[in-house]
């Protein structure tokens, strides 16, 4: 190994999943559906027709799950909670959902790792959708209830709490692009999902500002949008577009209690807006303890579709019109500039994490005097399982020991980062994807539900165990 980065002492090392992504069990104890469960069941909007009924039936092998934490000796645990488990109706608290996760804290607790607990990651309730879902203001209320309920039952033995994770995702892939669940593709309900969120996050807070020992965030996707050609002027103004709604649009209310001036016009152009009434940006805007990044890959922004010599091979040459389903903005291209893929299609870009938390703790988090935590980091890859069972995922590995070191450089240059989550323990259902693409550091047989750690566990986990971060040409020597 040529040579190694350290991260400081008391670094949060932990891995991280989400309720519908891995538990199963979506009928049992008493849940209800959530807008995935019925958006699986729309032909073709997930891949195969897969649905989160089993999953990897975390519901009922979670100890076994705990148990690969403890083997790798992670500190920290990031799941979430499924609103339909706890309030499987309006107004009515499903006590048995509570308990599951009353026991997995106890389990988490009794190996010596901390819960971090996320409200929402995406599995609204279908009875929530089917009175507006984050269209409507009424969800704030409804939201304030759940988190009421789920700090009731857990709340002297978590500490640790994310209201939303990505409501990026679920304002404008859920309402917008029509990607994720509930599948609507109207640019009013995704505008107006963007403030009810932010609004539903600020109430959870003032809930949780009742126990002075929890520790209360939210985690935002934010990306690093780069102009494609840096000395073009249309394209840093593109840029620019989608640095607005898809970072600025939540950080400048969270952070100064204001929405983003361009990105108020660029809703208006559309003839939307933002349903704010008074009161609410005081709301938003209340104190947090840390933001949560989660970070995946930069973009390369152009004003222009890509070239047809860019395209990837039968690739339509409007296929890399702009990832981000923006509300009334100009024309955006994502392009490519050359750089690796995962399986995802998503380039990879280290050093744009390390220029993500620099900016985010300069612009946001560092006046505010808060800590920053990357609470979802990791790549997609096809995996091969040897003749051995194994999985020797290189590409992974040098992945996460990259960005690992880009944490490393960004805190060399100032930025307070606390904490680093692998995104995912578990092979797990990437929502549309179904379980076509791979996350975990640990392989899932979705037959057998066998779980494998990965050789990029093993790098992770002596990487927790040491502080240390080994230099990705040494990962992949
Ligand atoms: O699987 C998702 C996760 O639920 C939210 N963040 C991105 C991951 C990879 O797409």
């Amino acid at each position: 190994m040529s040579h190694a980065l350290h991260l400081p002492d008391g670094f949060v090392w932990g891995a991280a999943t989400a309720a519908f992504q891995i538990e199963g069990a979506t009928h049992t104890d008493g849940r209800t559906d959530s807008i995935w469960d019925t958006f699986c069941r729309v032909p073709g909007a997930v891949a195969h027709g897969d649905t989160g009924e089993v999953a990897c039936d975390h519901y009922h092998r979670w100890p076994q799950d705990l148990d690969l934490l403890s083997e790798l000796g992670l500190g920290a645990y990031r799941l979430s909670t499924a609103w339909p488990r706890v309030l499987p109706e309006p107004g009515r608290v499903e006590q048995r959902g509570l308990d599951f996760y009353s026991r997995l804290v106890d389990g988490l607790l009794e190996r010596g790792i901390t819960p971090w607990v996320t409200l929402y990651h995406w599995d609204l309730p279908q009875w929530m959708e089917d009175r507006g879902g984050w269209t409507s203001r009424d969800v704030v209320g409804h939201f304030a209830d759940y988190t009421t309920a789920v700090h009731g039952a857990l709340g002297d033995r978590v500490k640790h709490w994310i209201t939303l994770n990505e409501p990026w995702c679920s304002a404008f892939l859920g309402y917008k692009g029509g990607q994720h669940a509930p599948g609507r593709q109207e640019p009013q309900a995704a505008v107006s999902a963007v403030h009810h969120l932010l609004l539903a996050h600020g109430a959870a807070v003032r809930v949780l500002r009742t126990d002075p020992t929890a520790t209360v965030g939210i985690t935002l996707n934010m990306t690093v949008a780069d102009p494609a050609d840096p000395g073009s002027a249309e394209d840093a103004a593109a840029a620019y577009r989608v640095d607005g709604q898809q970072n600025r649009v939540f950080a400048e209310p969270l952070f100064t209690g204001e929405y983003p001036q361009d990105v108020v016009e660029a809703f208006a152009s559309a003839g939307t807006h933002l349903p704010v009434q008074d009161g609410d940006l005081e709301a938003i805007a209340a104190p947090l303890d840390f933001l949560g990044l989660n970070y995946y890959q930069g973009c390369a922004i152009s004003a222009r579709p890509a070239p047809p010599d860019e395209l990837m091979p039968g690739e339509p040459p409007l296929a890399r019109a702009t990832s981000v389903p923006a509300v009334g903005q100009g024309e955006a291209y994502t392009v490519s500039r050359g750089l690796p893929r995962t399986a995802m299609d998503w380039e990879v870009q280290p050093d744009g994490l390390r220029r993500l938390l620099e900016r985010v703790h300069t612009d946001w988090t560092g006046p505010a005097g808060i800590p920053l935590y990357v609470t979802e980091n990791g790549a997609a890859f096809d995996d091969v399982v040897g003749p051995d069972g194994q999985v020797d995922d290189v590409e992974r590995t040098a992945y996460i020991a990259e960005h690992l070191a880009a944490v490393g450089r960004a805190v060399e240059a100032g930025a307070d980062v606390r904490g680093y989550f692998a995104w995912s323990l578990l092979d797990n259902f990437e929502w549309a994807y179904g379980y076509e693409k791979r996350f975990g550091i640990v392989h899932v047989d979705f037959e057998t539900l066998a779980r494998t750690p990965k050789a990029s566990a093993r790098l992770f986990a002596s990487a927790a165990a040491t502080g240390t971060v080994p230099l990705a040409d040494a990962v992949r020597a």
